[in-house]
């Protein structure tokens, strides 16, 4: 298989779909043939699971309910979205993977990290992204950057605690796998976050074609 994989991280309002996209179009600029995709959602059954996960009359769902939500839709992800096109040796950028339920379920809603990993060993089948871009962010700036947006999904709900559990999570996430992370300040003006992003996707790729 001699795709690339990237996954886009961060806690919500940080950037992820906006860089991603501007990402993509730079890429393909450059020559490279890009998948762009997301977590949860990007297939049939997992636009249904999305909505079930999403909705805000759902805030009661039992957290261990919720891990396997997202870890079914990342299975038909992984199995109908980004194996074929890794096999076609596309560049595959995902806006959210296995970093997010390790942050979101294992750091903020405190479920056991190693069972995460076992269980996200099944769902992936052990794929994991060869480089992770951080877009790093303080919690009520991202919050206030959403809020602007009118998001009023389940996390919004959230206390600003679990936002900033989630966000220690991601930077001892990076801390633990420094060879696939690149954590870039994300409050820096959108234009600059692009081209660090960018800067470092390209460099891994010139190193991955040898
Ligand atoms: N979740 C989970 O719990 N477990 C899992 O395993 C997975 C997910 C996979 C999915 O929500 C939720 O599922 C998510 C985590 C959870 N919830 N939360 N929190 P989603 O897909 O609807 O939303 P999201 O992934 O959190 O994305 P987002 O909220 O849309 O944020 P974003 O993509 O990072 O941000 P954005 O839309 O690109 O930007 C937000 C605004 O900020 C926008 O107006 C931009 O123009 C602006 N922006 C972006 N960058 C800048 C800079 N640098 N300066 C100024 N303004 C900026």
């Amino acid at each position: 298989m001699s795709g690339f994989f990237v996954s886009f991280e961060g806690i919500e309002g940080a950037g992820k779909s906006t860089v991603l996209k501007e990402v993509a179009r730079e890429l393909r600029k450059r020559g490279y043939q890009v998948i762009e995709t997301f977590e949860p959602g990007d297939t049939p059954v997992g636009k249904a699971l999305r909505q079930t996960l999403l909705a805000p009359e759902h805030s009661k769902m039992h957290y261990v309910t919720e891990v396997f939500l997202y870890f079914a839709d990342r299975a038909e992800h992984v199995q109908k979205v980004i194996l074929p096109a890794l096999e076609a040796e596309k560049v595959v950028l995902t806006d959210r993977y296995s970093d997010s339920t390790f942050s979101y379920q294992g750091y903020g809603r405190g479920l056991g990290l190693e069972m995460l990993e076992t269980l996200n060993q099944i769902a992936t089948n052990g794929l994991m992204p060869d480089l992770t871009i951080l877009l790093d962010l303080d919690v009520k700036e991202g919050l206030r950057r959403n809020k602007k947006l009118q998001k009023n999904d389940r996390f919004e709900l959230e206390t600003l605690e679990f936002h900033e559990k989630v966000r220690r999570g991601f930077l001892e996430l990076a801390e633990k796998n420094p060879k696939r992370f690149r954590i870039i300040d994300a409050s820096m003006p959108l234009n600059d976050v692009i081209q660090e992003a960018l800067n470092h996707i390209v460099t891994a790729l010139e190193e991955n074609n040898g």
